[in-house]
C-alpha cells in the first residue's frame, strides 16, 4: 500500500516536472530492419528522431516474413515501409484481428513488379505489354532455365510460380537471396545489353539510373488473388499483376501508442515521398554510402522536415 502511494506520488512529481511531455518508458522502441536500402537507412532516420527525444531504440533485422510475429507480439515495434503490392494480404489481415496497428500511409506512391531495361524492347516486340512474354520467353533464357525464359526474382516470397502458370508463360523464376545481386546481374545485362526481366520497384534508386519499364500484366484487383473465375484463367489465381499505384504503410506494434506516447504520434505524422526514398536508395546503392551515415546525411540536410513530424508538445 505504501510502496503504491509512493510510486503514484512518485509519478504525478515526474509528470509535473515533464510538464506536457510525457513520462519515457526506459524500454527501447524495437525498429524492424528490412533487406532493401531505402527501408534500412529510413529505419535508421526513425530511430534517430526517436533518440534525439529521448527514447531508446533497438534496430531488429527481420524478413518481411518474420516481422509479422515480431510485431504482433511486442518483440518489435515499427515497421517503416509496408508496401502495398507484396505486403498488404498480412498487413491487412493482422490490422483487422487488431494485433497491429495502422500507424498511417506515407504520401509515396509505390509499385513492385516484373521490369525490364529499355533497351530489352528490341529484343521483345510489344513489351510492355505481358503478352509480349508469351512470344520471346526464349530470349530471356540462361543455361539453369534454357529453352524457358528466366525470371529474375527478388529475395522475397512472391507468387510468381502462380502467376507464371495462371497466364501461361514459359518462365522459371530464379530467386536471388540478397538484394544486391538484382544490381549486380541488371549491371551486367545493361554492360552487354542482354535481355533480362527481373523484380524491381518503385521508388528506388533505378529510376535514376537505367531507363526501363515494368510489365503490364492484367491489372489487378482483389478478386485476382480470391476468385478463380476471374481474369484471363478461369481455373487458377494470380492472373494479374501487382497495384500500379500502390500506397506505403507504416506498422505499429499494440503496445506502441501507451509505453512512448509521443513516438507513436511523431511516427503517425512521417511522411515519405517517391523523392525521399528514391535518394535514400541511390545514396547506399549508387553512392555507396553506409546506410547509418546515409541517415545522418539526411538528418543533417533536413532538419525542417523531421522537426515537423514531432508534435509541439514532445519537443523537449
Ligand atoms: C518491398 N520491396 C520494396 C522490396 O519490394
Amino acid at each position: 500500500m505504501f510502496i503504491r502511494a509512493a510510486m503514484t506520488a512518485c509519478f504525478l512529481l515526474l509528470s509535473s516536472l515533464g510538464s506536457a511531455e510525457e513520462v519515457k518508458s526506459p524500454k527501447p522502441i524495437g525498429i524492424v530492419i528490412n533487406d532493401w536500402s531505402s527501408q534500412i537507412v529510413f529505419s535508421h532516420i526513425v530511430g534517430t528522431i526517436f533518440q534525439s527525444m529521448g527514447y531508446n531504440v533497438v534496430y531488429i533485422p527481420s524478413s518481411t516474413h518474420d516481422q509479422w510475429g515480431l510485431l504482433r507480439f511486442g518483440l518489435a515495434d515499427v515497421q517503416l515501409e509496408v508496401w502495398e503490392g507484396t505486403m498488404s494480404e498480412m498487413f491487412n489481415r493482422f490490422v483487422e484481428y487488431g494485433s497491429i496497428i495502422d500507424a498511417g500511409s506515407h504520401d509515396a506512391i509505390t509499385r513492385e513488379d516484373w521490369w525490364y531495361p529499355s533497351y530489352v524492347e528490341a529484343h521483345c516486340p510489344g513489351l510492355p505489354d505481358w503478352k509480349a512474354l508469351k512470344k520471346c520467353a526464349s530470349v530471356f533464357a540462361t543455361e539453369d532455365t534454357a529453352p524457358k525464359g528466366r525470371y529474375l526474382a527478388g529475395p522475397w516470397e512472391k507468387p510468381d510460380k502462380a502467376r507464371i502458370r495462371a497466364l501461361g508463360l514459359r518462365f522459371i523464376p530464379v530467386q536471388v537471396e540478397k538484394t544486391e545481386e538484382l544490381w549486380a546481374a541488371l549491371h551486367n545485362a545493361v554492360r552487354q545489353q542482354r535481355p533480362i526481366v527481373m523484380f524491381n520497384w518503385t521508388p528506388n534508386w533505378v529510376e535514376s539510373r537505367v531507363k526501363g519499364a515494368f510489365i503490364e500484366f492484367p491489372q489487378w484487383d482483389e478478386k485476382c488473388e480470391t476468385e478463380p473465375v476471374w481474369g484471363e484463367n478461369k481455373v487458377f489465381l494470380h492472373d494479374c499483376g501487382n497495384p500500379r499505384k500502390g500506397w506505403l504503410k507504416k506498422a505499429a506494434s499494440v503496445q506502441m501508442e501507451n509505453t512512448w506516447s509521443c513516438a507513436f504520434e511523431t511516427l503517425k505524422q512521417i511522411s515519405a515521398d517517391n523523392r525521399m526514398l528514391s535518394q535514400l536508395a541511390a545514396m547506399v546503392d549508387v553512392d555507396k554510402v553506409g546506410y547509418r551515415a546515409a541517415a545522418v546525411h539526411w538528418i543533417n540536410k533536413n532538419a525542417t522536415v523531421w522537426r515537423s513530424w514531432i508534435p509541439a508538445h514532445c519537443v523537449r
